[in-house]
């Protein structure tokens, strides 16, 4: 019997050797005195990267979007979110339990929220909950991975010029956003205040995330972050993985994408799955399981019988995510459980 062939996220990714290597090796001091030359150098190759001003190490990045709401907003103020985005669907509420603000759902095509609402909830901001803030996610996770174009990204960056409200980018997945749509990941980054990036994704770091913006910004945001109990001390030891896979780990995403391709257009094949199939054009699938007509809980445990995992991400969705830790191989082994399933 094969191993386990592990789908459901990018988020199971093991250190590479290099990592580990440059984990044993690496020089630390106590970041809380900024006296960890590893997490400096990390810190300031992030925000180099993003054409940002400054950058902050945080272990998640969950705690890296918390730190930005804590640090854009105040209690009573409201944010505009997708309904779907991670911050919203995933977070635990640390939009209203954390920073006090009010939620404010708008969505929008591919997991971005619609440009003319926006506009138009930031124009009434005279008589409602003020708007502080608006949340983007590029790539969307929910939305399989989809990009949100830069063009677009403009349109909202505009709109939130006029109104002076500041963006916060949850950009777990910027690298992925910035192969696919083949630019640098500042022409991403650009049209948003404060970008929050992670390591720990496609980009195989065990740990970590980095929340980027101006100087000034991410100042006040290591308060947030000391609050949330995220200031740590030896630091080094994670972000020396993370300037592995800053370095060396980017350009390879392209495999994962053409993997999740290989992915998709082999179950295209399958009648029963293909009008189910929801495509992205980064790292993910998504099967609507009440088209292929079961269960997604049925199907996940279908493919567990064949030793290949998902994520349930509905009662009828399920999402395969592609990753450095899959090959080619493997990904045909899948189509092929697929087949044997229907
Ligand atoms: N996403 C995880 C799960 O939480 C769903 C995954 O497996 O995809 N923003 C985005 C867009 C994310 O997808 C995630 C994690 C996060 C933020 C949070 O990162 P962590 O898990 O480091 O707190």
């Amino acid at each position: 019997m094969r191993d386990f062939i592990d789908l459901r996220s990018d988020t199971v990714t093991k250190p590479t050797q290099k990592m580990r290597e440059a984990m044993m090796n690496a020089i630390v001091g106590d970041d809380c005195y900024g006296e960890d030359p590893t997490v400096n150098e990390l810190e300031a190759l992030a925000a180099e990267k993003m054409g940002k001003e400054s950058a902050m190490l945080v272990p998640t990045g969950t705690m890296g979007n918390t730190s930005a709401l804590m640090t854009h907003v105040k209690h009573g103020d409201a944010v505009i979110l997708e309904p779907d985005c991670h911050i919203y669907y995933y977070e635990r509420g640390n939009v209203s339990a954390i920073a006090g603000a009010l939620p404010i759902l708008v969505s929008g095509e591919g997991g971005c929220p619609d440009p003319d609402i926006v506009e138009d909830m930031l124009g009434r901001n005279g008589n409602r909950p003020k708007i502080t803030l608006i949340c983007l996610e590029n790539t969307h996770n929910r939305a399989c991975g989809r990009t949100i174009p830069v063009e677009k990204m403009k349109v909202i960056y505009d709109i939130s010029r006029k109104f002076n409200v500041p963006i916060h980018l949850d950009g777990a997945r910027i690298f992925n956003a910035s192969i696919a749509l083949n630019i640098d990941v500042k022409e991403i980054a650009k049209y948003a205040d404060s970008v929050m990036f992670c390591l720990s994704k496609g980009l195989g770091a065990p740990i970590g995330s980095l929340l980027t913006g101006t100087a000034e910004f991410i100042n006040e945001a290591r308060k947030a972050r000391k609050r949330l109990g995220g200031a740590m001390r030896q630091a080094g030891v994670i972000a020396s993985a993370g300037i592995v896979a800053l370095k060396e780990m980017t350009e390879r995403l392209k495999e994962d994408h053409e993997n999740a391709k290989l992915l998709a257009d082999g179950l295209a094949k399958i009648d029963k799955v293909k009008d189910g199939l929801i495509r992205g054009e980064t790292n993910m699938v998504m099967i609507n399981t009440k088209i292929v007509g079961m269960k997604a809980v049925d199907l996940a445990s279908e493919l567990n019988k064949r030793n290949i995992k998902v994520s349930i991400y509905g009662p009828y969705t399920i999402r395969l995510v592609t990753h450095k830790d899959v090959n080619r191989d493997d990904i045909l082994y899948a189509i092929s459980a697929f087949d044997d399933i229907f």
